[in-house]
């Protein structure tokens, strides 16, 4: 599939504000995918395509986590699903069948700790895209421009603390995640 393709779809799939964030995440991508020797066209792509699930039925990505035995997505916030299921309906209604693609998307909300350049940057580009308001959001967009893997570790830092301010409950592969980038920066 070409990106025109993915943003056609994209574009017919998520509400107009949410499509806003995707081009952004799409331009951020790219940036960061430039300065740190990732490919900018598989950036891009993948930057496209990160949210496809994101307004699913809740139910229906409940069921799915089942089937795919994914059971501890079901103890946690409904939102942490459109990132690994999204994935797999990416694969499943898209047919883009990359892994390099599917790891991106799996792992955009929570991260994971042994996750690649491509992953970090689309994780990345979604907390900092210039459609994000958020406050921290500029220091943020400071350390990515500095170091991508600061960002990875700041950006978890800051999920981390809203979710304890709002006393929710903390997915622990975010956890693992900030562990493990922090450790290997030491
Ligand atoms: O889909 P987006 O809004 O663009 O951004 P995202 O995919 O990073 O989703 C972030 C949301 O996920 C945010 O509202 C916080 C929520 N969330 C709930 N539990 C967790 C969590 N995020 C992380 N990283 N870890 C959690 O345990
Ligand atoms: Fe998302
Ligand atoms: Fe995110
Ligand atoms: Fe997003």
């Amino acid at each position: 599939m070409l990106l025109e393709e993915a943003d056609d779809i994209i574009k017919k799939t998520l509400p107009h504000k949410r499509y806003v964030h995707t081009l952004g995440v799409v331009e951020t991508a790219r940036q960061l995918a430039r300065r740190n020797g990732v490919d900018e066209e598989t950036a891009a792509f993948a930057a496209m395509l990160h949210d496809y699930a994101k307004y699913r039925d809740m139910e229906e990505m409940r069921t799915l986590a089942r089937e795919l035995g994914q059971l501890e997505l079901l103890d946690y916030d409904d939102e942490l699903l459109h990132a690994p299921i999204g994935a797999e309906l990416v694969k499943r209604e898209l047919g883009v069948k990359d892994t390099v693609i599917y790891q991106a998307i799996a792992n955009h909300t929570t991260g994971a700790p042994d996750m690649p350049l491509l992953d970090q940057v689309i994780f990345v580009a979604d907390a900092i895209e210039p459609n994000r308001t958020y406050p921290g959001v500029e220091t943020l967009r400071e350390i990515a421009d500095a170091d991508l893997t600061d960002a990875v570790i700041a950006t978890l830092a800051h999920t981390i603390q809203f979710l304890c301010k709002k006393q929710t409950v903390i997915f622990p592969l975010t956890i693992e995640t900030y562990n493990a980038f922090v450790t290997a920066k030491r």
